[in-house]
């Protein structure tokens, strides 16, 4: 186990980037520019070492990264309606950076900072904490937050993210990671044939802006139903709606159950990579990549549509609209944990 730190210079700014490999050969690489995973190396079912992750392959193209590829999200994660919310009987007015919404924390969120990195090794892990401190007003939000969010590569091939976050005032408040997982190997197709299966017997439904209605939708006789496992291509042509809203493809609020071992399994029939996730969080964007187009240039090839799959891991900013949603409040004194393991293996 070890890790490697590369100085980086870009635009003018000095970045790092950092590296964490196992004693199996898998690797997660990941800058302090925004938190941002680069690169995570895994082997197929052969032993064949690949990335399974977008990123681009000029990093200066992070300053401009409307994707969210590989990056931290916060402060709140999602949509926050009309950019505003009220919290202890005060209105709060975000920037607006989707038309009048506002999205992953707006134009200064968590995924366009520079943390301060501290390496961490042990007997069974490599490793890394990313501080930062938010000030009071910061992007909007009330309340000054330290935080504190820890990568860890362990020799079973898991890669795990803790999010722990203090604020000294009442705050909202809901992390998550944005990467873009591709199991293929190195980008070779879209994500269409990954086959998903997820923990959740409900998702939220979403009005033309993507924004969550309140109302909670059962999945059963839907292409939304993953509990028994389905191909993200089912989402595609299906004429629900839904899919339809999300500009063909998934990306929706599932709720979980938490009744399954694993809360997300996602397989790759070629390659035989699988990767799970397990997590505290009570639900889960699955996004398909809908938006993403063939403007960027990542390490291995040019972007397209479904190129990728997010599993945000996540509570829900239509707690803030709607009663009987996980709440993204964090009050005062009270610490913020979020933990969600990845953990990468093959099909027997
Ligand atoms: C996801 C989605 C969005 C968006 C973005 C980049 O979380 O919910 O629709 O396009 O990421």
């Amino acid at each position: 186990m070890h890790s490697k730190t590369t100085p980086l210079s870009i635009e003018g700014q000095s970045w790092n980037e950092y590296t964490l490999k196992n004693d199996n050969g898998m690797s997660v690489s990941f800058l302090d520019f925004g938190g941002i995973i680069t690169s995570i190396v895994t082997p197929d079912k052969d032993g064949n070492f690949e990335n399974v992750v977008l990123g681009f392959d000029d990093y200066k193209d992070y300053l401009n990264n409307s994707n969210y590829f590989g990056a931290l999200i916060g402060r709140v994660s999602g949509r926050i309606a009309n950019s505003t919310f009220s919290l202890n009987g005060k209105e709060y007015q975000l920037p607006e950076n989707e038309g009048k919404h506002h999205l992953h924390g707006g134009p200064d969120g968590l995924h366009s900072i520079t943390w301060q990195v501290e390496l961490v090794e042990t007997a069974t892990s490599t490793g890394a904490v990313l501080y930062h401190t938010s000030l009071d007003g910061d992007a909007g939000y009330p309340g000054t937050i330290k935080y504190k969010i820890s990568y860890t590569l362990t020799n079973d091939n898991a890669f795990t993210i803790d999010y722990e976050a203090f604020s000294d005032q009442d705050t909202i408040l809901s992390l998550t990671n944005h990467s873009y997982f591709n199991l293929t190997g190195n980008l070779k197709e879209t994500v269409l044939n990954h086959e998903v299966k997820l923990d959740a017997s409900q998702f939220i439904e979403l009005d033309q802006e993507l924004i969550p209605t309140g109302r909670l939708l059962p999945v059963t006789d839907t292409v939304f139903d993953f509990t028994n496992g389905r191909k993200l291509a089912d989402g595609v042509d299906s004429g629900d709606p839904q899919n339809k809203v999300a500009s063909d493809g998934y990306d929706h609020f599932f709720v979980f159950d938490h009744k399954a071992e694993e809360n997300v399994v996602v397989t790759e029939p070629t390659s035989g990579r699988k990767l799970t996730v397990k997590t505290n969080q009570p639900a889960m964007v699955l996004y398909t990549g809908n938006s993403v187009d063939d403007s960027c240039t990542l390490k291995e090839r040019q972007s397209e549509k479904y190129l990728g799959v997010c599993l945000e891991t996540q509570s829900t900013p239509a707690s803030l609209n709607y009663p009987g949603f996980p709440s993204i409040e964090l009050a005062k004194n009270e610490v913020y944990r979020h933990t969600t393991t990845f953990t990468f293996s093959t099909l027997s």
